[in-house]
């Protein structure tokens, strides 16, 4: 395969890269993509120093797979001048999610909806992902009524100039602010831009994301996200209300049985999801499950992952590995 990474001298296309070159990608060549003021500049995959090249060059090589993370404006003006050459787009920005036309995937959970002719395809937003993963096994058994979820997203979220503006706190030096206020021994309930409505883009992506992908528009979802200072892992309080009642025990067994969710759940060894253990690593953590006593078949759980792994780069990396596997580039 020739693989394009779009945006990869970022935070997420440098864990892209290393995606690829972890779980052995078929990369027959790489092409590294990042704005003009990068070009020449040199990365490395495997060993071999690579050269960053423009956009249009990028275009030009006409490559099977190009894996977006550039921000939304670089997505809805480049993504279809790819597809146009017949690239296969993955776009992990917000651009095209809840455009109708495109397939929004978690491959685990939906990656059967692919076919041969989506050329852009969309990744989900980080909270969503992690999110979405724990919930898609309940759902299937037990039916989702409503989700109330708050969340407690790290600064690796926002980008390099966050997390920047923490570690210049954290040593009490002057410098760009990322935020509107400190993010240092603070939460800020303010994760992305104010919509009309008083929440966030980001709780609304909670919103629509998730019933696009579970499938479901008639799932309520509620969110408050609010930004921490850890520097990677998102962290989520979920309540979920099903409409049939549900079993504790057999809740831990589903989400134990799923791929790519481990349980980390033993109150007698304090063994809980944490985002300093969930960095670095694919799978998305729950714990702390419990039953929600103060109203019928609700439920209570604790969700932790990798913001930049499964929440971005590792999921897009298995869109693409499902489209190889199953001929579908
Ligand atoms: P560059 O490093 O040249 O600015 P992050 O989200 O971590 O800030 O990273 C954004 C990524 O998207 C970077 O690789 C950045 O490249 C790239 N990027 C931003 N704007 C453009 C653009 N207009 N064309 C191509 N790449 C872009
Ligand atoms: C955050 N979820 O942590 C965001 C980052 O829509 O892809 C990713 C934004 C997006 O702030």
């Amino acid at each position: 395969m020739k693989v394009a990474i779009v945006g990869a001298t970022g935070l997420v296309g440098n864990v892209m890269l290393n995606v690829l070159e972890e779980r052995n990608f078929p990369v027959d060549e790489l092409l590294l993509v990042a704005s003009e003021r990068s070009v020449g500049k040199k990365m490395d995959y495997k060993g071999t120093e690579i050269s960053v090249i423009s956009i249009p060059s990028a275009i030009e090589a006409k490559p099977d797979i190009a894996l977006f993370s550039a921000g939304g404006s670089t997505s809805l003006e480049w993504a279809p001048k790819f597809a146009e050459v017949g690239t296969t787009v993955i776009d992990n920005s917000s651009a095209w999610r809840m455009d109708n036309t495109k397939k929004l995937v978690v491959p685990e959970i939906n990656a059967n909806e692919l076919t041969k002719s989506d050329k852009i395809i969309a990744n989900p937003n980080c909270s969503t992902i992690q999110m979405v993963m724990a919930l898609a096994p309940l759902h299937k058994k037990y039916k989702i009524k409503r989700i109330i979820v708050s969340t407690y997203q790290s600064v690796s979220g926002t980008g390099v100039k966050a997390v920047e503006q923490m570690e210049n706190e954290i040593a009490g030096k002057e410098g760009d602010m990322a935020y509107p206020y400190p993010i240092h021994k603070n939460a800020i309930p303010h994760c992305d831009v104010f919509e009309d409505n008083g929440y966030t883009k980001e709780e609304m992506k909670l919103v629509n994301e998730t019933q696009k992908i579970l499938g479901d528009r008639s799932i309520a979802v509620t969110a408050t996200a609010v930004r921490i200072p850890t520097a990677g892992g998102h962290s989520e309080a979920i309540n979920v209300e099903f409409e049939n009642e549900y079993d504790v025990a057999d809740v831990r067994e589903l989400l134990n049985a799923t791929d790519g969710v481990i349980v980390q759940d033993n109150l007698e060894t304090n063994s809980y999801p944490m985002p300093m253990f969930a960095h670095g690593k694919d799978d998305v953590f729950v714990g702390r499950i419990r039953r929600d006593g103060s109203q019928p078949n609700t439920l209570n759980m604790w969700v932790v992952s990798d913001n930049l792994r499964k929440g971005a780069a590792t999921n897009t990396v298995q869109i693409a590995e499902y489209l190889v596997k199953n001929d579908l580039v």
